[in-house]
């Protein structure tokens, strides 16, 4: 007899646009996922990746169960055994090497986890060590200290309202492949034709016409890693043409037209050569800002993972605010979520101290991830000896992932909390592996704040409890409270926190919430009860209130920030064209809408499909350089950086500016160990062999993955 067939009102977790799904299940398969059309924030949307939610569910290759990895191989483990394994091994490290002997590395799907986030951190703070690390610092880390710096919290970040402005210039983003990123934003192709359609513009600045830019009303070409020039000329031009605009946020930020001083060496002539953009276009695209009402000038990936990554994000953030933009209908927003955590997490610290061996600066807690190799590899106290990896890959996501490798095959021990054997989790000696994201509950907390329209929504797991399977917050609460068993920590708060659980934190921050539904205060039951999600409605100006700072000021920091000017001069003013330099190309990476990072390519479904007759993983040119090293469409070629070089297909195309080269990241399936055999089959490179763990956003220790100086040359006749 056939199981009864059930609709779940669920979301998406693989990207950050939240979209509502419809899951169809029987009994424990899931039949169908399809966009949720009464989900009033994301009206029915979904893109290819929805059904790689049940692809990942379906995996054979999935770890159901904890796994050991011994002489013969990985062997099933109990849960309690694993999980009294991993805190007895971390527990003798730390008591042998001190508590910065055991590392711990997040990656990116922990932001789409509430338990992870909520109840994780009890275990950060049960193992004590200074020798954390995440994905921040290869991605969105500048954003965080701009926002600690000007708002007091790092995560008080302001977010594109794109359903009514008039103008929207998107640096280094391309939401059409990834979704929207510190802009939840389904359908976002809907949403920026829409600006089209009622007289507005889209402008995109990148060194590839991308699919964003494709459909944009204008697209320029910019040198990689030359924003912050553009962004000084584009403010040189608001004073110089008197088109500042700050009144609503003057009285708030006493010095802000004390940027003129800053600015007032980077007229655009200056500095039209070096970025590629000439100086009439930066003029206009100021004047045609400022016309408009409501602009947003948005920076993203692109815009971060670069060498004056911070200082972009802070001059793009200064022009929103001199242009009158910030906290404007139709400008950047501050959004007010339901369910708000910022008040209850810290602000963030930056500085506070540094890492061991190159003394990079720590930001919340975090050191720069392109430290991390080091700290496991150079001798001495604080040595890293062993490591926690919570759902990332940092082999194949962070700079001189080759490098990284090598260091965990030299670890005492690793554990890692995953289902899959990767090509990071394959070093571990046991993997504890969670439930994929529809089988638990899930609550947005992370992107309902950085969502373009204020809303609310709580899933429940689709399938029942079972009682062998964990989700990410019961390992990292059963890891925590045995940890403090062993040090001796008093462990009388466990026993109220199982109770609770993650969900119980959500209602308790739901209902101190202002907005009301039907009448009624917001809480858990209420979201339980509108399962398509409630919307609150769009972005509400809300300075001085969005204010962290206890003054209620926005403090600009000219002496932390425009420190770094320095430098920039010193880069791209003074710096000798050494003769390597003259054949070098600039590296950067790109999106496409069937990929996630590292880890869906074992859907046959995510890979399937040709490029032409190639695969994804390839490296895009621009014909004039592809004559220059006589490069035919398709060949085989040698791409060398400074710290390695891998071989895979040029693919010759015109939507790449000359001197710039694009290949994907998370690609790179081909070391033994890993077990996903569908991803092996599309093994690709991995484009971080060739990033520099070395080149840094100096003044964040963020990664540089853009703007990187590689050599290429010909291997092969036809690939
Ligand atoms: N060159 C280059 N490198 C880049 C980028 C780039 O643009 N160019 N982008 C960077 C960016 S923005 C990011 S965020 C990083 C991402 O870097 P990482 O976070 O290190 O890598 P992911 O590929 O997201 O790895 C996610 C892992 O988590 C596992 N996982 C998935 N869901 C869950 C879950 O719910 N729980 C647990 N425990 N595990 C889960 C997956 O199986 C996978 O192994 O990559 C960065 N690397
Ligand atoms: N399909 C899909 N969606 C995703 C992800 C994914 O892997 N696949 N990853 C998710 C994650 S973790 C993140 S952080 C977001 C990122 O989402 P986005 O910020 O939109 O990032 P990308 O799609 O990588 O787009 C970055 C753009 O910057 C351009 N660029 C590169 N260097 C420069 C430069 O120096 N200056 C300028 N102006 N532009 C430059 C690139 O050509 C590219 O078009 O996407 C999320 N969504
Ligand atoms: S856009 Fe993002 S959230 Fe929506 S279906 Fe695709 S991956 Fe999921
Ligand atoms: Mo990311």
């Amino acid at each position: 007899m056939n199981a009864e067939q059930h609709t779940h009102f669920s979301t998406c977790t693989l990207c950050e646009a939240m979209c509502g799904i419809e899951v169809k299940t029987q009994g424990l398969e899931i039949l169908s996922i399809v966009g949720d059309k009464q989900n009033p924030f994301s009206e029915g949307h979904v893109c290819p990746k929805a059904m790689a939610l049940k692809d990942l569910y379906d995996d054979p290759q999935r770890i159901k169960s904890p796994i050991q990895r011994t002489k013969d191989g990985w062997q099933t483990i109990s849960w309690d055994a694993a999980l009294d394994q991993v805190a007895e091994q971390l527990f003798a490290i730390q008591q042998q090497h001190g508590k910065d002997a055991v590392g711990l590395y997040l990656g990116n799907p922990n932001a789409h986890n509430m338990g992870a986030i909520l109840f994780g951190p009890y275990f950060y703070r049960a193992l004590k060590s200074f020798n954390r690390f995440s994905a921040t610092s290869v991605d969105q880390l500048p954003h965080h200290i701009v926002s600690r710096q000007l708002f007091g919290h790092m995560s008080q970040i302001p977010i594109p309202d794109i359903d009514r402005t008039q103008y929207f210039m998107i640096i280094g983003g391309n939401p059409l492949a990834s979704n929207g990123s510190i802009m939840t934003v389904p359908h976002v192709k809907r949403r920026l034709k829409a600006i089209q359609a009622r007289g507005g513009k889209v402008v995109v600045i990148d060194p590839k016409r991308s699919e964003t830019a494709e459909i944009s009303s204008e697209h320029l070409f910019i040198k990689p890693g030359s924003d912050a020039l553009l962004m000084l000329a584009m403010l040189h031009t608001l004073f110089a043409k008197k088109l500042v605009n700050a009144a609503n946020v003057l009285a708030i930020t006493p010095d802000l037209l004390g940027v003129e001083a800053f600015v007032a060496a980077y007229p655009p002539e200056r500095v039209a050569g070096v970025i590629g953009i000439k100086a009439e276009d930066i003029e206009r695209l100021v004047t045609e800002f400022c016309a408009a009402d409501g602009a947003i000038c948005y920076g993203r990936m692109g815009a971060s993972v670069q060498v004056f990554g911070t200082l972009t994000q802070y001059l793009i953030m200064l022009f929103n605010m001199l242009s009158g933009n910030l906290d404007k209908p139709g400008g950047m927003m501050f959004t007010q979520p339901a369910a708000d955590l910022l008040p209850h997490a810290s602000p963030g610290t930056i500085g506070q101290y540094h890492s061991r061996v190159r003394k990079l600066p720590a930001f919340a807690g975090e050191y720069p991830v392109s430290a991390l190799a080091e700290e496991i590899t150079t001798p001495g106290a604080g040595q890293i000896k062993a490591m926690v990896i919570g759902a990332g890959n940092p082999v194949l996501t962070t700079p001189n992932g080759q490098q990284l490798d090598e260091a965990f095959a030299s670890l005492e021990f690793m554990v890692a909390i995953d289902f899959f054997v990767t090509e990071t989790s394959r070093h571990a000696n046991i993997i504890l592996p969670p439930v994929t994201a529809l089988e638990r509950d899930h609550y947005d907390i992370i992107f309902h704040k950085f969502a373009v329209r204020n809303s609310a929504k709580y899933s429940q797991a689709i399938f029942p409890v079972d009682e062998n399977t964990r989700t990410d917050w019961q390992i990292y609460l059963a890891l925590a409270e045995r940890l403090d068993k062993l040090n001796g920590t008093d462990t009388g708060k466990y026993a109220s926190l199982w109770r609770k659980q993650p969900k119980g934190l959500i209602d308790d921050m739901l209902k101190l919430s202002a907005y009301q539904h039907a009448g009624e205060p917001l809480s858990l039951a209420t979201l339980i009860a509108n399962p398509h999600g409630l919307d609150l409605g769009p972005l509400q100006s809300n300075l001085p209130a969005a204010i962290y700072h206890p003054d209620k000021h926005i403090a600009l920091h000219f002496d932390y920030f425009m420190a770094d000017l320095a430098r920039l001069e010193q880069h791209f003013f003074t710096q000798p064209d050494e003769a390597e330099n003259v054949n070098s190309l600039a590296l950067i990476g790109r999106r496409h809408l069937k990929s996630n990072n590292s880890w869906l390519h074992n859907s046959q479904r995510m890979v399937k499909g040709t490029n032409n007759g190639l695969s994804r993983c390839t490296a895009q040119l621009h014909p004039d350089d592809a004559e220059r090293f006589a490069i035919q469409d398709k060949q085989m070629i040698e791409v060398r950086s400074r710290v390695g070089t891998i071989s895979l297909p040029a693919e010759i195309t015109e939507h790449i500016m000359p001197g710039v080269i694009s290949i994907p990241h998370g690609w790179g399936h081909n070391k033994t160990g890993s077990a996903w055999a569908v991803a092996e089959q599309h093994a690709g490179v991995s484009v971080n062999d060739l990033t520099d763990e070395m080149v840094l956003d100096e003044l964040s220790g963020n990664a540089v993955l853009n703007g990187v100086p590689i050599w290429i040359k010909a291997i092969t006749a036809q690939a």
